[in-house]
């Protein structure tokens, strides 16, 4: 009798046991989801090419098609995200580049620096160019703290004639 008793008893824990496995089992599954959801939010805000939506960059002046003289005056315009002297990275921020006769510089490629890809890393947002008469294709290109270029999106393309 006592020998039944035991064995019931061991049943029962073994059971107890085991539904305890099934719940645990239960109570990670859902958590698994959730902590995934958590570290791709985090790998979203680490993106050093992450901005706003509705952020763009453009030439107020001059404006494509213009017919100007040398030195042509420039003025950088940057809506929906901030223009920020270059050296550290930061959320929505950057600097502005004239890349001459060049064209954008694809996203998360570096921004050389040349005769013809100008950096503005001190935050300016209005330049003089010295160029001589010509016709010219002007890109005004937005690039993070690092140089890293925000790609096509953030960039707009003009043609000019220098006279
Ligand atoms: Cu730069």
């Amino acid at each position: 009798m006592k020998f039944q008793t035991l064995t019931l008893a061991a049943v029962v824990a073994m059971m107890a046991s085991c539904s305890n496995a099934d719940s645990n089992n239960e109570v990670s599954t859902e958590e698994a989801p959730a902590m995934e959801e958590a570290t791709s939010t985090n790998m979203q805000s680490d993106d050093p090419l992450a901005y706003e939506e509705g952020a763009r960059v453009f030439f107020m002046t001059p404006t494509a098609g213009e017919v100007v003289s040398s030195p042509v005056h420039v003025d950088m315009g940057a809506e929906n995200i901030e223009v920020v002297p270059a050296g550290e990275l930061s959320y929505n921020t950057g600097h502005h580049h004239i890349i001459i006769n060049k064209g954008h510089i694809s996203k998360g490629e570096t921004v050389p620096a040349d005769e013809q890809h100008i950096h503005y890393g001190q935050g300016q947002v209005e330049t003089e160019l010295e160029l001589e008469p010509g016709n010219y294709t002007l890109t005004l290109q937005f690039a993070n703290g690092l140089h890293q270029s925000y790609g096509e999106a953030l960039s707009e393309t003009i043609e000019i004639t220098v006279e």
